[in-house]
């Protein structure tokens, strides 16, 4: 008896010192300490088979092995808690050898990139940037440019009324109009911006696009100044090599006015199947005209002293033919993809 009482104390201290783990924990106290099966209540069963004079001594011993098992089982669960604690602490000091986290470097949006260029060639030639508010007067987006409220432009320019006389600008013209009124000629101005019109989203159409118009104003300004300022533009920004040819056109705010087309940049009017200018080799890329006496007027500026030439662009569109988009809804969609194949 007393031996199988020295054996089991032997066992307990050896098996404690082998606990690595929650589960070994677990089995430790299962297989000493569970009440019904556990090895040492076992013995306390046996304490009526045990003679009655040595039954004091024998219970003795079993309570001083279950005192035993339980505080070894009590260290056992403290060293599994230090040592624990002490892993998590080394697993949170960052290595310093490992690769960084690479960080995602944003584009220029082409849109964006696009405007850059254009006002970049244009301050080389000595105009100034101009900006006006998006939420515009009916007065300077209609009436000031010669659009009365009978003219059919009214409806091609459909837009986004804000409240009566108030709406979201459908051209950057007011901003023209708003400089003339500000400053005195000799007047050399790009104004690009936002401007919105109620068209249904298409291939070639949103709702919000962006445009640059440009101004030039003073003593002596005609038709020959026009041609000369696009085309020196025109060659900036699409090469040397590109043509340049007017049309005759209509615009309410100017008179005469003319539709600009550059030779083809895809295929230089040499592919009669070129799906960029479609065969023809001529691309329409700006409107321009002299500005109508009455503008001039409505800017504050004597027309009998004065003359002008205007111009107008689609900055969306021009995006769209340098990186041959089939649609220009996709400057619109966010899609990282796109914005990382055009950087
Ligand atoms: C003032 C006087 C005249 C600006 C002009 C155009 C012709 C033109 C279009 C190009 C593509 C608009 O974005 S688009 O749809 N613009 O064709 N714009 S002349 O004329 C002005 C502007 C302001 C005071």
């Amino acid at each position: 008896m007393g031996n199988e009482l020295d054996e089991l104390k032997e066992r307990l201290i050896k098996e404690a010192e082998g606990i690595k783990s929650q589960a070994d924990l677990l089995k430790f106290k299962e297989k000493f300490l569970s009440r019904k099966k556990g090895e040492i209540s076992l013995l306390f069963k046996r304490m009526p088979t045990i003679p009655p004079e040595e039954r004091a001594e024998f219970g003795k011993r079993i309570n001083q092995l279950k005192q035993l098992g339980e505080k070894l089982l009590k260290e056992a669960e403290e060293r599994i808690k230090g040592e624990r604690k002490r892993k998590g602490l080394i697993e949170s000091i960052p290595d310093p050898t490992l690769p960084g986290i690479p960080r995602k470097i944003g584009a220029i949006h082409p849109i964006a990139r696009t405007s850059h260029e254009i006002e970049e060639i244009f301050l080389r030639m000595g105009y100034d940037i101009e900006e006006g508010p998006e939420v515009e007067s009916e007065f300077y987006n209609f009436e000031a440019l010669n659009i009365p409220e009978y003219h059919p432009a009214r409806e091609e320019q459909d837009t986004f009324f804000i409240r009566k006389g108030i709406l979201l600008r459908t051209h950057t013209s007011p901003v023209q109009i708003r400089s003339m009124k500000k400053r005195r000629p000799p007047i050399r101005i790009i104004a690009p911006g936002r401007v919105y019109r109620r068209d249904e989203p298409d291939p070639t159409h949103t709702p919000m696009f962006y445009q640059i118009e440009g101004l030039v104003v003073d003593r002596g300004i005609n038709f020959a100044h026009l041609k000369g300022t696009l085309e020196t533009f025109l060659k900036a920004l699409f090469g040397e090599e590109t043509r340049v040819r007017f049309r005759p056109s209509y615009f309410p705010f100017t008179e005469p006015s003319a539709e600009v087309d550059i030779s083809c940049p895809i295929c230089g009017g040499k592919d009669p199947e070129c799906r960029v200018c479609g065969g023809t080799g001529w691309i329409e890329i700006l409107g321009s005209g002299m500005v109508h006496p009455r503008v001039l007027e409505a800017g504050g500026i004597d027309p009998v002293e004065y003359s002008g030439f205007a111009f107008g662009l689609g900055v969306d569109r021009i995006s769209m033919l340098r990186a041959q988009l089939p649609d220009t809804r996709y400057h619109y969609e966010n899609r990282i993809e796109f914005l990382e194949q055009l950087k």
